[in-house]
């Protein structure tokens, strides 16, 4: 009997691996258990496709990334090993309620917002495409913090995602390299040689990555920073344990937490060790690995194709060519151009503030080394470019963008309007230099955690309706056109949303004692909080739509709820604000008795993976609202399309791709574009003719400034109004009343499901092209050149 074996499976398991007998077995326990049980069906495809590949000696794919936003496993190995009917056949025999033993899993936070998540759904698409491929990062001991509010203010916290069994990754005790800092270069026989200071050992750490089907299977290898030499005993016995202990504590703190900035580089130490740390680690394994499999060293591009996730990991050039020259005597122009075919990089942001630049100072004191190499190969590429106008380092310091773009053959930028305005601007040089090596590759998401395992209930009436192909080709999304036609479907559409509201209202109401109307209109904004996002937009509306509604409280309004979500880093003042001041309306407007049948605003705490897995198919509407030009791309637009949430949004980053192929009528489209934005913040005073021309703007301004929302602490947001009244450099009072009235049409059409629900199933229907499959082949094909293997 199929569930009895397997039930029995993860029994065994918790007597044997955990020691535990059933009935004194915890709900963790018991997740541990499956989760080894599980873990048994994928290791043999897992091992089976590094034979394959091997064998096959084909091309790899090898993704560098700071950050991997991995959220949960266990759920996406049960889906993607299609184990769904057989784990909840074993968990109800064994009593247990599979959705709290999945939701017992910790979150792998080890990354900030998109790129991080990018680089999660890219790993899982190169798996469900059979793409050999390994992704390399740092195994933090504390991912992204946890976030709680104080009195509505933020408060950090660890995340100590470690503290538990990790049952998803090996410790490869056999695969420890050896990495230097510091110290000087000397000349020996006429070759440079760098005498490194401070040493420390990479400790690989591996998680199977599982594909659809259970075809394929990859690998994440995470570095964490281990002591050269363990526990100094001799200082011990002389009784100086703090000292006996010190070499560890130093050399763990490299892998011991992420930076929590997602825009702003701080230039600390530590973190350009961090990227130093795992890069070099994971280029000394890809060279052992090729080595290994007989290849010469000139046919390393043929073999390895390593993408840059952003500028973080951009010290890979230098390394590789450290490696290639001084380690393996390649001559020096060879080993540039050998490092060149090899790397290739990606652009994540515009924002000045992201692009890292590091001090020459700091750069010649960690890395005297690659220095030296970087001023080579900005030689090098002075001398084949004459006439040239770009430097790789400037009034001191090392301008990471620009030596990844040197060092790269192919640089991309992740959505149509950003790779135009990269063209435009950070790299306009480069470009007019190397007219050919910029490409685009618009983002995507996997569709097998945000649609097919996420939204189980949308999923079972697509499949009903096409089959189950869209699972893992999602272009077939599209057969449903002639279903949008039919009524029965749209009410059945309608139908699944309306469930998916009523979870979430019942999870609101358990877990933070909210209650909610699920028949009202989910707004929903959820991402990292930042000025170009502008949450404050949102507040702003928000609070216009309260103060309306208290003027005219028996008037046609549409019942909403206003929910958001979101950290702000650490040190991000004015975004910490935005977080103080929803909380704040919140509190006022939840508890106005006039309003809140029609209106009701919620800032959830500790936004991550498996909240925006919780959230998205309830989502009736997808605030994507960021001043045009600034968001790079944006992914969680595409997971709200998917999941038939319509977009109110600006002309930015991806939408404008979402609205081309929704069809405008599907998308509510609002403010000024990218060449506008410009044109408008070179207007003196915009904010101030902005507010003077809409009551409802400085209605709702003057109301944050007298204290409404701070009634204990009236000039709590004079700060905050002074600086939109002001500066305003992301125009949010001039964006505001288009804003206004498109919210306004959402209304009217949410009010009529006759509009709503086709416009809501044609953005399920014609977003299939956001699949990170297709973001991938394309990858392959303009970058890569790598193929998938069959297993066989
Ligand atoms: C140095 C600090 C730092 C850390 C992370 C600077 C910049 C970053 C990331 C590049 C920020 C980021 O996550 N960018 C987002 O990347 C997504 C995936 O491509 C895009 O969809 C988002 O638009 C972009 O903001």
């Amino acid at each position: 009997m199929i569930d009895a074996r397997f039930s029995d499976t993860i029994t065994r398991h918790l007597i044997y691996a955990l020691g535990t007998d059933p009935d004194h077995a915890t709900l963790r326990d018991w997740r541990i258990a499956l989760s080894l049980a599980v873990r048994d069906r994928l290791v043999d495809r897992w091992l089976a496709a590094s034979h394959a590949a091997r064998k096959a000696g084909a091309k790899r794919v090898y993704y560098l990334s700071m950050e991997f936003l991995i959220g949960r496993l266990l759920e996406d190995a049960i889906v993607n090993l299609r184990l769904e009917d057989e784990v909840r056949a074993a968990l109800s025999a064994l009593g247990l309620s599979p959705e709290a033993v999945i939701q017992d899993e910790p979150d792998a936070a080890l990354g900030n917002g998109g790129l991080g998540r990018l680089a999660a759904c890219f790993m899982e698409s190169l798996a469900s495409l059979g793409v050999p491929a390994i992704g390399y990062g740092i195994r933090y001991e504390h991912g992204l913090f946890r976030q709680s509010f104080v009195e509505g203010r933020q408060v950090e916290e660890p995340e100590d995602w470690l503290t538990q069994y990790h049952t998803w990754e090996f410790k490869r005790r056999n695969v420890r390299l050896r990495l230097c800092f510091g110290g000087e270069v000397v000349e020996e026989a006429g070759k440079a040689v760098w005498r490194g200071a401070e040493a420390v050992m990479a400790q690989a750490h591996d998680t199977p990555m599982i594909g659809w089907q259970g075809r394929w299977a990859n690998t994440l290898r995470l570095w964490s920073a281990e002591p050269l030499h363990g526990f100094d005993l001799d200082r011990f016995n002389r009784g100086d344990y703090a000292a006996a202990a010190e070499a560890e504590a130093l050399a763990r703190t490299i892998s011991r937490v992420l930076y929590p900035d997602d825009t702003t580089e701080r230039g600390k130490e530590l973190r350009l060790k961090q990227e130093y740390f795992f890069t070099a680690a994971s280029l000394q394994d890809i060279l052992h690995r090729f080595e290994d499999e007989g290849g010469a060293l000139a046919d390393l591009p043929k073999k390895a194709a390593i993408q840059l996730n952003d500028t973080h990991p951009a010290i890979a050039g230098p390394e590789l060519v450290r490696l290639l020259h001084d380690e393996r005597g390649m001559p020096l122009d060879q080993a540039i151009e050998t490092a060149r075919g090899c790397l290739s990089y990606t652009n994540h942001t515009l924002m000045p503030e992201a692009l890292e630049c590091w001090s020459e100072d700091l750069m010649t004191r960690l890395l005297p080394r690659h220095m030296q190499l970087i001023e080579r190969i900005d030689a090098a590429h002075a001398a084949e470019n004459p006439g040239r106008k770009v430097a790789l380092t400037a009034h001191g310091e090392v301008r990471m963008g620009e030596l990844a773009f040197v060092m790269a053959h192919k640089v991309n930028g992740v959505s149509a309007l950003h790779t135009d305005l990269m063209k435009q601007t950070v790299f306009a040089e480069l470009h007019r230099m190397h007219p050919d090596r910029i490409v685009n590759q618009t983002n995507g998401v996997t569709p097998r955690r945000w649609l097919f395992s996420a939204n189980p209930r949308l999923s079972r009436l697509i499949t009903g309706a096409i089959g189950e192909g869209w699972v893992c080709d999602l272009d077939q999304l599209e057969t449903l056109e002639p279903s949008l036609r039919d009524p029965a479907f749209l009410d059945a559409y309608a139908t699944a949303k309306r469930a998916n509201k009523a979870d979430l209202a019942a999870w609101l109401a358990e877990a933070h004692g909210i209650t909610v109307d699920p028949e009202a209109l989910f707004d929903v904004q959820i991402k990292r909080i930042h000025e170009y996002k502008r949450q404050h937009l949102n507040i702003l509306e928000t609070i216009a739509l309260w103060r309306e509604i208290k003027a005219n409280p028996n008037g046609p309004w549409v019942p909403r709820v206003k929910i958001f979500a979101g950290k702000a880093a650490p040190g991000y003042a004015f975004a910490k604000e935005i977080i103080h001041l929803i909380n704040d309306v919140a509190t006022v407007v939840n508890a106005d008795p006039e309003t809140n049948r029609f209106l009701k605003v919620m800032f959830l705490p500790n936004y991550n993976v498996s909240l925006a897995e919780r959230l998205i198919p309830a989502a009736d509407l997808s605030e994507q609202i960021s001043t045009a030009g600034k968001e790079a791309s944006g992914t969680g637009n595409m997971k709200f399309a998917l999941n038939g949430a319509p977009t109110i949004g600006t002309l930015d980053g991806a939408n404008v791709e979402i609205r081309d192929r929704v069809g405008e009528e599907n998308f509510f489209l609002f403010g000024m574009t990218a060449e506008e934005t410009e044109i408008r913040r070179a207007a003196p005073d915009h904010a101030r003719q902005a507010i003077a021309a809409d009551t409802r703007l400085g209605g709702a301004l003057k109301a944050v400034s007298q204290g409404v929302f701070s009634p204990r602490d009236r000039h709590r947001y004079r700060g905050f109004v002074g600086n939109l009244t002001g500066h305003d450099y992301f125009l949010v009072c001039s964006d505001f009343t288009a804003y206004w009235d498109a919210q306004r049409r959402v209304d009217a059409a949410f009010a009529d499901p006759g509009v709503w629900w086709p416009m809501a199933a044609r953005n399920t229907a014609r977003t299939g092209w956001f699949s990170s499959d297709r973001t991938i082949r394309g990858y392959m094909a303009d970058i890569w050149g790598a193929v998938p293997i069959d297993p066989a």
